[in-house]
């Protein structure tokens, strides 16, 4: 498979306690559509959308729970594989605010340490908030990640969430690529002699062709 055939997928949960708008962000972001009452079509998991950093395509699948976060039964399959998380409560709800720490800890035993952003929706109805503007940032800066205030309704910052996820897993897939390139600096053993016919018996140590498995090195971290 060619370079340029490579394509970057990152699979991306969002998680918070239910009502606090998961699922319209969802829609939002991949089909650029709000509705109040938004039933989950049977048998979808998640929506995808490709956007593109740094000259890259970056294919963004978004993952929904599908309601099952009020009986703590979301599956080990919802969170397989995921390389980026949302964390999300609502403006106007405070039993979903206080209930972040607990999904932190929970994507974290799942997942591990993976790019994650705190989002505060419906940033709309701030004038009936139950979370001051220090305790949302208080909370981010404890939890060690971005804060980024969301209206899905009325279409602030949502695609901001995303890039700023991609961007992260990008940067980081970059870097693990360039640090294996290093590792694979040539020794001597990847040294090929070869004979130059027009020097006078000369043998020249000319290096072999470096090998760049960059299919290999991404396939961890979500190409496919
Ligand atoms: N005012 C306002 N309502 C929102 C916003 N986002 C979602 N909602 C509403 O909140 C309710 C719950 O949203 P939903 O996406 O089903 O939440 P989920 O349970 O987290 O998936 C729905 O009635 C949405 O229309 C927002 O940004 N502002
Ligand atoms: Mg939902």
């Amino acid at each position: 498979m060619r370079e340029e055939e490579l394509e970057i997928a990152l699979k991306v949960v969002i998680v918070g306690n239910g009502g606090v708008g998961k699922s319209s962000m969802i829609q939002r972001y991949c089909k650029g559509i709000y509705t109040k009452d938004y039933k989950k079509t049977i048998g979808v998991d998640f929506l995808e959308r490709q956007i593109e950093i740094d000259g890259e395509d970056v294919r963004i699948m978004l993952w929904d729970t599908a309601g099952q976060e009020e009986f703590d039964a979301i599956t080990k399959a919802y969170y397989r594989g995921a390389q980026a998380c949302v964390l999300t409560f609502s403006t106007t709800d405070r039993c979903s605010f206080e209930a972040i720490k607990a999904w932190k800890i929970k994507v974290e035993n799942e997942c591990g340490e993976i790019p994650t952003v705190l989002v505060q929706n419906k940033i709309d109805l701030i004038d009936q908030t139950v979370v001051s503007f220090d305790e949302a940032e208080n909370l981010a800066r404890s939890l060690g990640c971005r804060l980024i205030r969301t209206s899905v309704k009325e279409d602030v910052n949502v695609a901001s969430v995303f890039r700023y996820l991609a961007t992260k897993c990008h940067q980081a897939m970059k870097q693990q690529y360039s640090t294996v390139v290093q590792t694979i600096q040539p020794t001597i053993s990847a040294y090929s002699p070869s004979f130059q016919s027009k020097t006078n018996g000369t043998i020249v140590l000319r290096p072999s062709k470096k090998s760049t498995k960059r299919k290999n090195v991404f396939k961890k971290c979500g190409i496919l």
